[in-house]
């Protein structure tokens, strides 16, 4: 066994699992933590759960961001229960060390956790029909009103400035200027559209400070990726990715949904004739993220959720340049100009909302009610 495989032995035996371990694969399309779907064999029962590593270099206080992960699935579970529905598969459920921690730390300084498999349920890349997108934007809406009574003082910012728009350009800017890669004079074209657009990224936090623009205890990651469908209901059953769970706003939680599902192509997708806004996509996901929130959002977050779609766009094509030119040190990469190609899309998907910013604009006022 190498060294890489009996770390991982190593790890899912320290978790009170069910059995034997029968098998422990790569498992997802996430960028940051190594996830693996472990099976284990109990006389004639199999048990499946997510063994992940979680990702230090990226969060530096595990500890915490643990604590925040515990708290969140805790009241969750407390909710899903009073509500009659199912809380094995409707939050995410930590399995504890045989020695009853939340996480392990195993001997080469890796730190790891394991959660239930969400059987019977998927996590898309691409939405396949138009209703999915929908039933997650009425889920991701929900959660948000759901965690609304959340103690946000006892949560761990995870990753400061995580959506920081105006920061992150200034590490973008310094990424160019060092050039370690000598990648820059590549990429002028891109680094001229971000550029253009610095006089946007501050908004949200200056509305914040005025008091126009409130601080929700929010999800921060949620592409559709993020979420499980149930294959059978096609309901959105499970939120799951909770690392970034922190004070944040409620735009952004939508925006980063729609830039990721509304978009026609994947994120990685190389030929930029097939990226494009889908504007059916952006209207069911709207209509559901309102109903989700059941009237709690202020005129000024839903006057600036389109704003919201295309920051959290920027943002991220931004963040993907940035990892090319630093030499691809933060998102996983599966190939050569991986992070390259992630930018393209999403600068070609901000260009398109531009385009369509009237339409967006009237979408959500149809909804606004
Ligand atoms: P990352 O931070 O790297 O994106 P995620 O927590 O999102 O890691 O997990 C990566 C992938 O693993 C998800 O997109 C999903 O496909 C799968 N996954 C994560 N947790 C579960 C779970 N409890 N049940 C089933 N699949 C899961
Ligand atoms: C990462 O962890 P994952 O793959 O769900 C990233 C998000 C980006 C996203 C781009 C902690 O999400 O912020 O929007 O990639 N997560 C972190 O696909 O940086
Ligand atoms: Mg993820």
């Amino acid at each position: 066994m190498d060294s890489k495989n009996a770390r991982k032995m190593e790890a899912a035996e320290a978790f009170a699992i069910k059995g034997q371990v029968k098998s422990c694969e790569l498992y997802g399309s996430g960028h940051i933590n190594l996830t693996f779907r472990l099976v284990c064999q109990d006389q004639d029962q199999e048990h499946a759960y997510i063994l992940q590593q979680m990702n230090h270099e990226v969060f530096k206080d595990i500890d915490g961001l643990m604590k925040n992960v515990k708290g969140v699935t805790s009241f969750l579970r407390r909710q899903i229960v009073a509500n009659h529905g199912d809380p094995d598969r409707e939050t995410l459920n930590l399995v504890p060390t045989k020695d009853g921690r939340d996480y392990y730390k195993d001997s080469t300084g890796n730190y790891w956790r394991m959660y239930l498999f969400v059987d019977q349920a998927t996590c898309y890349n691409l939405v396949e029909k138009p209703e999915d997108f929908y039933q997650s934007g009425k889920a991701f809406g929900r959660f948000q009103c759901l965690l609304a009574d959340y103690p946000a003082d006892e949560l761990t910012e995870t990753i400061p400035d995580f959506h920081n728009t105006a920061a992150r350009f200034r590490t973008f800017q310094k990424a160019v200027e060092d050039d370690v890669m000598g990648r820059a004079a590549q990429v002028e074209d891109e680094i001229r559209f971000i550029r253009e657009r610095e006089k946007d990224m501050s908004l949200a936090y200056d509305l914040q400070r005025a008091g126009k623009l409130p601080l929700r205890v929010s999800h921060n990651d949620t592409k559709l990726n993020n979420i499980m469908i149930d294959d059978t209901t096609r309901e959105a059953v499970c939120i799951i990715d909770l690392d970034t769970i922190m004070p944040g706003f409620s735009i952004f939680d939508y925006g980063d949904s729609i830039r990721f599902g509304a978009n026609t192509a994947e994120e990685d997708e190389r030929d930029l004739s097939k990226v494009s806004l889908s504007l059916p996509l952006f209207d069911v996901y709207t209509k559901g993220f309102l109903e989700g929130s059941q009237g709690r959002l202020t005129e000024t977050e839903t006057d600036m959720l389109p704003y919201g779609a295309r920051m959290m766009t920027l943002e991220c094509g931004m963040r993907f340049l940035t990892d090319y030119l630093q030499g691809d040190v933060y998102f996983h990469i599966n190939r050569e100009g991986h992070n390259l190609d992630r930018c393209r899309t999403q600068l070609a998907l901000v260009a398109d909302m531009e385009r369509k910013w009237t339409q967006m604009k009237d979408i959500v006022k149809r909804y606004q009610g």
